[in-house]
């Protein structure tokens, strides 16, 4: 048995009062994890707040219980423990927001490669495909039934982070854990077709904006495209609401290595990188970005669009030459 998890286990059943949160940018991995926690600690009898300052997008509206979601928290909140999802780091954390002031102890818990949050208790394995496919096992160890909220949460997180079970980090445990969600929920149709088909015309826009910028490097093996403040603006559309943008650059034949450039906020230039095989997270780390090997993220500050293309693109060449 896994000693980390364990002794996860061990705390979350000592414990009463607990806070829920994920990285800034909160995804389908981390909404789905949140929201199953709060089945789990409700069955088991404990309190709990879960706190997100992204919200929920309405990609996931389908999901149950979404409106626990809280995007502020209460003034002078005190927990016993913080569960903190997929978390690298501090800075990762809402802008202003005091884990240690906040919360007595903190459980970590991550399928990335690279964590730094300091933490009385971790648990960080990248052999997991989503941070779903985790939590299936802490509940397991916990000792709790999952119910159909909790395993339509899960389902969402595991076929969040995987595209719909298509990125090589997905296992065959993977199957088995979705095997078994779906013996609880019968049709997940709906899931994949609020995840996958469901843009808003806004979003069609702003992709065929996106998309015009397409450019191909390194005989057409790294493709590239940028997303500006205009063009989200002229779309009514939010950075939050970029977040499978650069997955669809994942089309063009025989390319290796996809690269989004979002130039939103002045000064600010964040790079999305994505990638078949060589690891683009050495990339993102050279900047101080992080992420797994195949999907990975960091800013550049002080620096034009044009100049973070002419560091970026370089580096994924090099890393394509390795
Ligand atoms: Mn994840």
């Amino acid at each position: 048995m896994n000693e980390d998890l364990q002794k996860i286990a061990q705390a979350i059943k000592e414990k009463d009062n607990f806070l829920i949160l994920p990285h800034v940018f909160i995804d389908g991995d981390d909404l789905g994890s949140m929201l199953s926690f709060a089945q789990v600690l409700k069955s088991l009898g404990k309190n709990y707040y879960l706190y997100s300052i992204d919200g929920v997008s309405d990609t996931f509206d389908f999901l149950s219980n979404k409106e626990e979601i809280h995007t502020t928290l209460p003034a002078g909140a005190n927990f016993d423990v913080a569960i903190v999802l997929e978390c690298s780091s501090l800075t990762r954390l809402p802008e202003g927001f005091d884990l240690r002031a906040t919360c007595s102890e903190v459980i970590n818990i991550d399928h990335h490669p690279i964590n730094d949050l300091p933490a009385d208790y971790s648990w960080i394995d990248p052999s997991f495909c989503a941070l779903g496919e985790m939590l299936y096992f802490l509940y397991k160890d916990l000792g709790v039934e999952l119910n159909r909220e909790a395993a339509e949460a899960l389902y969402t997180s595991i076929v969040s982070d995987s595209a719909g079970f298509r990125y090589s980090s997905v296992s065959p445990r993977t199957h088995l854990v979705a095997a078994h969600l779906l013996e609880i929920l019968g049709d997940i149709s709906y899931i994949h077709r609020a995840i996958f088909s469901s843009y808003s015309a806004n979003e069609l826009k702003l992709y065929s904006m996106a998309l015009a910028t397409l450019q191909l490097h390194h005989h057409g093996k790294i493709v590239s495209a940028y997303v500006t403040a205009q063009m989200l603006e002229s779309c009514h559309l939010q950075e939050k609401d970029l977040q499978s943008l650069v997955g669809q650059l994942n089309v063009v034949k025989g390319s290796e290595i996809f690269v989004l450039f979002k130039a939103i906020d002045t000064n600010k230039i964040r790079v999305s990188l994505r990638s078949i095989e060589a690891p683009v997270n050495t990339v993102a780390a050279k900047h101080n970005g992080g992420g797994h090997k195949l999907a990975a993220a960091c800013t550049l500050e002080g620096i034009s669009l044009e100049e973070a293309m002419e560091f970026i693109i370089p580096e994924a060449i090099e890393l394509l030459n390795q």
